[in-house]
């Protein structure tokens, strides 16, 4: 396995729509075991294959506490095929805009159908953390940030942030 960098905002592969993927074969496989090690060693709890600059429909989360067991899941193709009316505020954070958290209103409650890592057609539904998770990775995939949920004022002034604090590495 490995780690893969990053990419932070500004990048325009983080803008672009990814491709679904037509066979969960070892290559993807592969990916998502890298994109998972990339996700724990960052700390995060999930992971979306544009943010390590791969334009495929690809996520990984884990939502697991830390005195939990560990829980991944491997979403390929993923979409949301029923969310809540109810509609709920979370302090987002992104590791591609690094250091920088706002609160995001979205639906409280989805349920998500995916492929899994064998390729099989599964379906998760959750509220809470897993609920946000899943409705940002998925948003990742469609060239969506949180930062884009929030009004032009914020989101500049957090991409502000982010490129001084990449200047000053
Ligand atoms: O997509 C990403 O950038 C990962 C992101 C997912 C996310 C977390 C919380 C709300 C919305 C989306 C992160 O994992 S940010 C890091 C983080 O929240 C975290 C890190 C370690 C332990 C627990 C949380
Ligand atoms: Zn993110």
């Amino acid at each position: 396995m490995a780690i893969l960098p990053i990419l932070v905002a500004p990048h325009p592969v983080l803008k672009a729509k990814s491709k679904p993927v037509s066979k969960v074969d070892d290559e993807v496989r592969k990916l998502m075991d890298d994109m998972l090690e990339t996700m724990y060693a960052a700390p995060g709890v999930g992971l979306a294959a544009p943010q390590v600059g791969v334009g495929r429909r690809i996520v990984v989360i884990d939502v697991a506490g830390k005195d939990e067991p560990p829980a991944p899941l491997f979403l390929v193709n993923p979409e949301v095929v029923w969310q809540s009316e109810e509609l709920s505020v979370y302090e987002e954070g992104c590791l591609s805009v690094p250091k920088q958290y706002a609160d995001v209103e979205r639906p409280a409650r989805v349920r998500v159908r995916y492929l899994d890592r064998d390729g099989k057609r599964q379906e998760v539904e959750g509220d809470g953390l897993l609920a946000v998770c899943l409705q940002h990775e998925i948003d990742h995939l469609d060239g969506t940030l949180f930062i884009d949920h929030l009004s032009l004022l914020k989101r500049n002034i957090i991409l502000r942030k982010v490129k001084k604090e990449r200047a000053a590495l």
